[in-house]
């Protein structure tokens, strides 16, 4: 089991698309065992975005990402982080695959809905900015042990 961390960003809160995006996680069969909305503050985005402070767009993605409200969820599933990132699709809404959230409701770079983590390495970094480990409950399923077979 992997856990990743996922914003539903500005944008999506705005155009009250919250609900869309966690049916699509919660259609996959990922499950929310963490879940918050708050307000980034400068330092979260420069800590949250610590690759890409010194690049031009920063300035830009901090005057977005601390606009308005974020969502962030902490997921957990097989495969979290991977499967989270092919469901968003390319970085660029204009270039994200049809079928993708971004392909689907993203027509921005900027704005492009969603963020999640890119490995087990950010994952644990993100939830750790995010989210006090009291904040997070496991709790197992029924069906779970069965989603992998003995040989996989
Ligand atoms: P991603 O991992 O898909 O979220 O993308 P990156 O880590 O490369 O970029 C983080 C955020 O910076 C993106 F969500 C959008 C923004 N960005 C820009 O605004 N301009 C760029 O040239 C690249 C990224």
């Amino acid at each position: 089991m992997q856990r990743s961390l996922i914003l539903l960003k500005p944008d999506c809160v705005q155009r009250r698309l919250i609900g869309e995006v966690i049916s699509r996680f919660e259609a996959k069969g990922l499950q929310i065992v963490g879940l918050k909305m708050l307000q980034v503050t400068p330092e979260l985005s420069r800590q949250h975005y610590a690759e890409h402070v010194e690049k031009p767009f920063y300035k830009s993605l901090e005057d977005f990402i601390t606009a308005a409200p974020v969502v962030a969820i902490a997921l957990e599933g097989l495969e979290a982080i991977g499967v989270v990132r092919e469901m968003l699709g390319a970085t660029n809404g204009l270039k994200a695959a049809p079928g993708t959230l971004r392909g689907d409701y993203s027509s921005s770079r900027q704005m492009n809905l969603v963020h999640a983590s890119d490995s087990e390495e950010s994952a644990k970094r993100e939830l750790d900015l995010y989210f006090k480990p009291e904040e997070l409950c496991g709790y197992s399923l029924l069906l779970t042990p069965f989603m992998r077979a003995d040989d996989e």
